[in-house]
Formats: C-alpha cells, structure tokens, sequence
C-alpha cells in the first residue's frame, strides 16, 4: 500500500508547475539573467518569503512563524495530533547567488504537497514545508542560523544580536518584515518532528561527472567559522616609516599565508576560505588601521576539524605584526551522519521510479545538519552544472529538478503513511529555549 501511495504521489509531481514557480521566484532578486541577490531579511527575501506563503494560502495550507522568522506551512494528516513529516530548505541567497541554492528545496518540497492533493492522498501524519531563516549566514553569521535556533544549539538572543556590516542586527532586520496580510499563526521552538527530509543540489561536481541523477546523502561534513579582528595604527602612508607601521592589512596577510600553509592535506579534503576582508578607513594612502576576515574551515573527520581549527587562534596571534588580534569562533558544527533508515527510503523511492542513485557525503552545509540534531534527517541531491553554486552562474535543468521533486514526494508520501512512532526531541544533549513541551 505503501510503495503504490508513494509511486502515485511522485507521478503526480508537475514539472511545468514547478518550473513556472521557479521562474517566478527566481525574479524575485534576480542578478544579471542567471543570479539571485536575497540576503537574509533583506526586503527581496521577504518578498520571496511572501510569495511562497501566497501559495499556501491559495492552498489553504495553514502557515506558522517562529520568533527568529522560520516560516512552516503545513498539509493537515489523519492523525493531527502525530508529529509532522518535514521537508524545506532556505529562500535567502549568498550577495551574489545562484537561483538554485535553497530554493530549489523549498519548491520542491511545495510541489510535494501539491502533488499530494493532486493524487488524493491523505496522509497519516501532517507534512510541513519549513522556510530556514537565514540559511546561508552571510550577512548574519552564523549559517543555518534559524535552524540552529530552532533546535536549540544556538541562542535566539544571540542570533538576533548578530549584526551585519552595517552595524544592523538581525533582530531589527526581522522586525522590518512585513507578511502581512497572511495569516499567520505563530510556532515555539522544537515542536517535535517525526522525520525532516530536504532536497537540494549538490553544489560540487560529483553527480554530474557520474551522470547520477539523484544523491542519496550519507552525512554532511563538520565546518568551523572564525572571525578575526586586526587592530592596527592608522597613519600617513607616504610619511611612516615601514619600522614603526602596525598595518592591519600587512598582519592580516600574514596570518592569512601562514593560515593557508596549515590548512592544506595530501588527499586535497581540506576546505579553507577566507572569503571576507574589511578594511578601515579603506583608502589608498593611509594605513589601514583594522581588518576584520572571515575563516571558513571544513572537513568530514572531526579529529582533523578540532586538530587544524584549534590552529587558526595561535596561528593569528602569532603574526599579529604588532596588531592586537581578537579571534572569535561563531560556528563549530561536528560532521553529520544522515539517518539510515531514512537514507534507505531515498535509496528505495529511487529504484521504484527507475531513477539511479549513488550514497554521496555533502561538503556544502544545510539545515539537515541542525534538524539531524532532533529527528531522523536525510537528504536528496541533485546535480548542478559544472558543480558551480554561491555565484550567479549555478543551474539545474528542469529535468533533474523533476527528478529531484519525484523522490521527494515519494519519500514524503512514504514517511507520512508508515507508523512509526515520532522522533525523540530534543536529544539530552541539547536543552530548547521557549520549547513548550511535545507539540
Ligand atoms: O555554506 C554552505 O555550505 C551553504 O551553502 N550555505
Ligand atoms: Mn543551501
Ligand atoms: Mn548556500
């Protein structure tokens, strides 16, 4: 009974409904012909957010919003009262981002419910469509910032306290969102999920140099973010000598090679980037007196995560130039494995609608690497040109994004409709803020 609900669930999956709702999101930001700017609570996101909201209400689907802007839409099941079947991703972008990157998630796991009424399948379960606020954490770091909050592993306080380059928080930026005239119902932290499953492109080169459609994700590499604040002098740079300069760009540089030197392996399984440099006053003749840099760490063995990450520290202080150097870590997230029984439903769904998959460890972050904190977790891949993404060029077609939308459904119909009881949340390890209890 299983297996026919979800194969007749997939088949209901439209292909050109989703592609027009991509077309129409993809405007919303829209960079150049390919590219999405959508920055966390900046209006395009909130725009994006009340586009996907106007559908669920077109739907009738009910909407609720938690205290740090994570949006739920939820497709009511026999038995209400049961924990829901979750799927979602991000509608924020990277400043110049591709259309593809969260979005996709976030569509497909709409089509999902719409292919659900367009079977006439009702569920056990509720299935919820969940919108992360501020995925990406590039103009409030950390990333995954909603779903961490949502699980408990990060404070909301200080999620909100976080500022951009601006000086804005990212309390003060949520409170500019307007959603209105939705109705909108309002959700505490860690309402328990009974499964969360996500869907997105793989961001990396690996299926396409396959030719595998579908990615069925076995864990999620652990990442460490830093950042580095310089305090140098500000001077003349046509009359300082060189000897008695503390240039905040000249130490960065320092730290930044000596850094480099120490983030690299034989097996090239290293990922370090330093992708932001500020610059104060940033003008060509004087001497900068502050930099501040990001660190972007990552690896899928945790003892080399805690053996090189505890380097970055040291390393700065080390060539601090005669600058004072803070360094803050604003993210430590172990490497993630996927549930297994849920990655075997992927695996499962896949043959049942003849589409080949291959088990694939992630080294982009998600949401799932927080949800798998809190309920069973997998996740879909789907190719993407070139394993380009975070830039205007990345792209999906339309077929593989069938594809993905395909096992999704078939996934989600499929948890929704077995009896197995809900998840444990939270885990002991982590205690909720505001959680009222079992939802
Ligand atoms: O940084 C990441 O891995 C994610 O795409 N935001
Ligand atoms: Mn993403
Ligand atoms: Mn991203």
């Amino acid at each position: 009974m299983t297996r026919e609900v979800s194969v007749r669930a997939a088949g209901a999956v439209d292909g050109e409904r989703l592609q027009a709702r991509h077309e129409q999101l993809r405007a919303i930001g829209a960079v150049g012909l390919t590219g999405v700017s959508r920055e966390a609570f900046t209006e395009a996101d909130f725009e994006a957010r009340r586009l996907v909201s106007s559908w669920a209400a077109e739907r009738g689907y009910p909407l609720v919003m938690d205290d740090i802007g994570n949006l739920f839409i939820r497709r009511p099941g026999r038995e209400e009262t049961l924990a829901p079947i979750v799927t979602g991703s991000h509608l924020d972008s990277q400043p110049a981002g591709g259309a593809f990157d969260g979005a996709f998630g976030v569509l497909a796991a709409f089509e999902a419910l719409e292919a659900l009424d367009g079977a006439s399948v009702v569920t056990r379960r509720p299935v919820e469509v969940a919108i992360w606020a501020n995925e990406e954490g590039s103009r409030f770091q950390p990333t995954t910032m909603g779903s961490a909050v949502y699980v408990g592993a990060l404070p909301l306080q200080e999620a909100l306290q976080a500022t951009d380059s601006a000086g804005i928080s990212a309390g003060q930026a949520l409170r500019q969102q307007e959603l209105s005239p939705l109705s909108l119902g309002r959700r505490e932290f860690g309402v328990p999920f009974a499964a969360y499953v996500e869907a997105h492109i793989e961001q990396g080169p690996i299926l396409e140099s396959v030719d595998v459609p579908i990615g069925v994700v076995t864990a999620i590499q652990g990442l460490r973010w830093f950042t580095v604040r310089v305090t140098g002098q500000a001077g003349h740079a046509g009359t300082t000598p060189m000897g008695a300069r503390r240039d905040a760009v000249a130490a960065s540089v320092a730290m930044i090679h000596e850094l480099s030197r120490a983030m690299t392996d034989a097996e090239d399984r290293v990922r370090f980037t330093v992708g932001r440099l500020d610059v104060s006053p940033n003008s060509p003749n004087t001497i900068p007196s502050t930099a501040i840099f990001t660190v972007d760490f990552r690896h899928p063995d945790a003892s080399v995560l805690a053996r090189l990450g505890d380097q970055v520290a040291p390393i700065c202080m080390a060539n601090a130039c005669g600058c004072t150097v803070s360094v803050s870590e604003t993210m430590n997230a172990a490497p993630t494995v996927l549930d297994p029984a849920i990655t075997e439903t992927i695996r499962d769904t896949a043959r049942a609608l003849a589409l080949d998959c291959v088990d694939i460890v992630s080294g982009a972050t998600h949401d799932a690497k927080q949800m798998a904190l809190a309920c069973p977790t997998g996740m879909i891949f789907i190719p993407c040109r070139d394993g380009i993404s975070h830039s205007v060029l990345e792209h999906a077609e339309p077929h593989q994004m069938l594809a993905g939308a395909r096992v999704l459904t078939g996934v989600i119909a499929t948890l929704a409709s077995d009896s197995a009881g809900p998840a444990p949340f939270p885990p002991s390890s982590l205690t909720l803020q505001g959680h009222k209890g079992r939802g």
